[in-house]
């Protein structure tokens, strides 16, 4: 490896580990389509409180509906995407002091620009509003399918660059157990492998050629397509969360102050999204008819088996939490959770983070209820759900570790640390009282996706009056929250100042309490391969009959636009 002086790493910090170049790209990419996209979420919060500002922004934005595809598709597939491209194969790297490669890291980044650009044209003209489930017959342009497929696809290269390290490392040191982050990467990256294939196989099979009226020119059946959706379409919110996981055992504990208790607890985790990710995403579809209840049951029971690494995880970050709390002196059975480091804005923004996780997740578990779903879906409760889930859990905690982040890969130190402190905490309440207010319409039966601030009758949804007044409330506090923290982020970013101690700082991995050395279920879970293998037939299981069945009795719905 090169080796470079200090006042070379202080001219380019990337001289010494030119691979921190590319992970900053990637998180700075994945930032400003955060910023585009979130600009639309207090506009839709004011919506389910009754007041409409769309009439503002035309002729820019036609509808609610194409304001709500760009903050959909924006935020939840291409912010958390490049967020995890960045950050996932660098902490590997760091980790096994081996360098990725670059050229391919490279590619990977390319094609999400380009694919960024190819779909935000027809975004932007009103010619892909679909929403980001992009479900048939709703019909978008070409460039909107092929552009969200190439960005897909690059996720493959950085798999392959995550995958072709972990082997380079292997072959050097034979007979050794994976290294914990790099076996949480791995895992992570054959996870969405395999979930990814029911997204490339809808775009490639269905949505692109019919988008450019080559095949399926009587429509394309909505069943099949939502199926191959909601294959990948629940599995990606484990890829969204899995990196913050990753962070939370590898380097919370140690910015915390403590170690994190248990390092092959984290590799159950991990390995257990591997194999239960995938095979559950019937229970977006307890509604659709066409598939068997049977089938419905066995997802639903396979949702819940899911639920438990994220309770193993509650169990081991909130011990290793705990740890760190009575290192700094706490005493008593809650003592040590003051003690912990909340002036820290990281430290802050992922212990906020993971207190939201808690209703999330409950809340998932009552969605994934057969039947009590029927209550709650395509309600303002999922909307709430969610917030909880990827626009609090992931992105906070994502913001959380930018703060760390920027200054370690560029050098340049924080700018104003209060205020990054300040939108972690605003952001947290605006989004607490937001989730609030949208289960509770939810109950009181206000759809989802539904412009209701601009409905012709008076006095729809009256018995929500007021729910509403708390998206009000957090809509403009999300707003406030969300301009401080893009200050902080590119003021920091844009600065001329460098700090060479910054740029010199090792990642600060966790020590752990107990290890994984000598232990026989430890090397069982090394076998990734066959693990893999197992998960891939899992899938397959469970898929398989009721796709079998669909592809048989396709029904062509001619495509339509609706807004
Ligand atoms: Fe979900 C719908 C079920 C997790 C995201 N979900 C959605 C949609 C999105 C989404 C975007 O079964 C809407 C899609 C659409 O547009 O239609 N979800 C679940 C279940 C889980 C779950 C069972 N969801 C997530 C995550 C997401 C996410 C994670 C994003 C990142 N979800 C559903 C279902 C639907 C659904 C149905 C369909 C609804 C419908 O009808 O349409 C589970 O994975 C959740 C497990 C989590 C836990 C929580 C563990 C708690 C932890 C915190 C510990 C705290 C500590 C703090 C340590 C069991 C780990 C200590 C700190 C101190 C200071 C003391
Ligand atoms: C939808 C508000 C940030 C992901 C919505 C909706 C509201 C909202 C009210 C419901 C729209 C509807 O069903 O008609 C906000 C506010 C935000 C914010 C106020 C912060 C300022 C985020 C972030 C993410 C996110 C950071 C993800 C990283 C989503 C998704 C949808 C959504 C995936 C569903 C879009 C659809 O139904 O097609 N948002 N949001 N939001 N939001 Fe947010
Ligand atoms: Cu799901």
């Amino acid at each position: 490896m090169a080796v470079a002086t200090r006042s070379q790493a202080e001219a380019t910090p990337y001289a010494a580990h030119p691979e921190k170049k590319v992970a900053l790209y990637f998180v700075v990419l994945g930032f400003v389509a955060l910023l585009i996209g979130t600009l639309f979420g207090p506009l839709q919060a004011l919506n389910y409180a009754g007041i409409n500002l769309y009439p503002l922004l035309e002729p820019l934005v036609k509808s609610y509906y194409q304001g709500l595809t760009l903050h959909g598709v924006l935020n939840a597939i291409v912010f958390t995407q490049l967020f995890a491209q960045g950050v996932v194969p660098y902490l590997q790297a760091r980790e096994l002091g081996v360098r990725p490669n670059l050229t391919l890291s490279w590619i990977a980044w390319w094609m999400v620009l380009v694919g960024l650009v190819m779909a935000a044209v027809p975004l932007l003209t009103d010619d892909a509003t679909v929403l980001f489930t992009f479900y048939p017959p709703l019909q978008g342009h070409w460039a909107f399918y092929v552009g969200a497929a190439l960005i897909v696809l690059s996720t493959w290269v950085t798999a392959y660059v995550s995958l072709e390290m972990w082997l380079r490392w292997k072959r050097q040191h034979p007979g050794q157990v994976t290294p914990l982050v790099t076996y949480m990467s791995v895992t992570y990256w054959l996870m969405w492998l395999l979930a990814s294939i029911g997204l490339v196989v809808e775009a490639a099979v269905f949505l692109i050629p019919w988008s450019l009226g080559i095949a399926w020119k009587d429509g394309v059946d909505p069943l099949v397509a939502r199926t191959l959706f909601w294959w990948t379409g629940h599995p990606i919110v484990y890829f969204w969360l899995l990196p913050v996981y990753i962070a939370a055992y590898a380097m919370l504990p140690r910015f915390a102050g403590g170690k994190l208790v248990s390092d092959p607890l984290a590799r159950v985790v991990f390995l257990a999204f591997l194999l239960f990710s995938t095979p559950v995403g019937f229970h977006h579809q307890f509604a659709d008819p066409g598939i068997s209840p049977t089938w419905k049951m066995i997802h639903t029971v396979l949702t819940l088996m899911v639920a438990v690494p994220s309770l193993i995880t509650a169990f081991t970050v909130g011990a290793s939490l705990e740890f760190a709390g009575r290192v700094r002196g706490g005493r008593g059975v809650l003592g040590w959770i003051p003690k912990l480091p909340w002036r820290n804005p990281t430290v802050a923004a992922f212990l906020l983070a993971f207190i939201a996780f808690i209703p999330g997740g409950a809340g998932g578990i009552v969605n994934a209820s057969f039947s009590l779903n029927y209550v709650v879906h395509n309600t303002a409760w999922v909307v709430g759900h969610f917030h909880l889930q990827v626009a609090t859990m992931v992105t906070l905690s994502f913001m959380g570790l930018s703060f760390w982040l920027l200054p370690h890969l560029t050098g340049k130190p924080l700018v104003k640390p209060g205020v990054a402190l300040a939108s972690v905490w605003l952001w947290f309440i605006g989004m607490m009282v937001m989730a609030l207010g949208l289960h509770w319409m939810g109950l009181l039966g206000v759809p989802r996706r539904t412009w209701i601030s601009n409905m012709a009758e008076e006095g729809v949804y009256a018995q929500a009056a007021v729910p509403m007044v708390f998206n009000a409330i957090a809509g403009v506090v999300l707003l406030v929250a969300a301009a401080m923290f893009f200050y902080v982020f590119f003021a920091t970013l844009l600065q001329s100042r460098r700090n060479a101690r910054e740029a010199w700082e090792e990642v600060p991995f966790a020590e752990v309490l107990s290890g994984p050395e000598g232990r026989r279920s430890v090397r069982l879970m090394d076998r990734v391969g066959l693990w893999f293998g197992i998960a891939l037939a899992l899938v397959l299981v469970v898929y398989l009959p009721t796709l079998v069945g669909l592809f048989r009795n396709m029904v062509a719905a001619p495509g339509m636009r609706l807004w």
